[in-house]
């Protein structure tokens, strides 16, 4: 019985299918344009990838998620919601959702709050973070599919639990890193070695 633990947890690529969403999105709006597949995915940057297929691309790609419904039509990824709600339950565990809306502000940051009163409901929106730098957030953990998380803060106090995803799965880990493989992995012994 120590003191209470802060777990981060982000939303696109760990809660929210953006990476499939997208590349639905995307097929049915560009039908003649070429793709890359999820199993060709590298890179954090879907623009920057759709940008090095084809210059004009990179537009195409962002026209997407600029779109009004692409955030609050994501799918759930497998398992990810029923961890959260469970974590939210356990004993001197506080979750929070931590995830950094994009710059164009028309729909994304409504649309990542209606996503969260839709799947985890309306009391969880009071977990919600919205920031552009989670270095300064506080926290025991950060689970996130971003390789390199960087803000102004040098030290952040949260440890980064990288979130496998289609374009990080073949990153080789920094051997002080550790991962989540999927909702299925074992996120509750990576909790319970947080704790005090
Ligand atoms: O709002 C998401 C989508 C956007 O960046 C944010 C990532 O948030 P976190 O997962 O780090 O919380 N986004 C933007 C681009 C290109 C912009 Br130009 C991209 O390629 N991928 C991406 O996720």
């Amino acid at each position: 019985s120590g003191k209470r633990l802060r777990v981060l947890v982000d939303m696109d690529g760990v809660l929210a299918d953006f990476e499939g969403g997208f590349l639905n999105k995307y097929r049915a709006r560009y039908p003649e344009e070429p793709y890359i597949s999820l199993e060709d995915r590298r890179g954090f940057w879907v623009s920057a990838q759709y940008g090095q297929l084809r210059s004009d691309l990179c537009a195409k790609a962002i026209s997407i998620w600029e779109s009004k419904d692409f955030f609050i039509d994501l799918e759930p990824l497998p398992g990810g919601v029923e961890a959260v709600k469970e974590m939210a339950k356990m004993d001197d565990t506080d979750v929070f959702i931590c995830t950094s809306p994009i710059k164009n502000y028309r729909h994304c940051p409504h649309e990542k709050y209606a996503w969260v009163e839709k799947h985890l409901g309306y009391d969880f929106l009071e977990q919600v973070i919205l920031t552009r730098d989670k270095t300064l957030v506080t926290g025991d953990l950060l689970i996130d599919d971003k390789p390199d998380i960087l803000g102004v803060e040098p030290k952040p106090t949260w440890e980064h639990i990288l979130f496998t995803a289609c374009h990080n799965k073949h990153l080789p880990v920094s051997s002080s890193q550790r991962r989540l493989l999927s909702w299925s992995d074992d996120w509750r012994a990576i909790l319970d070695s947080k704790r005090q």
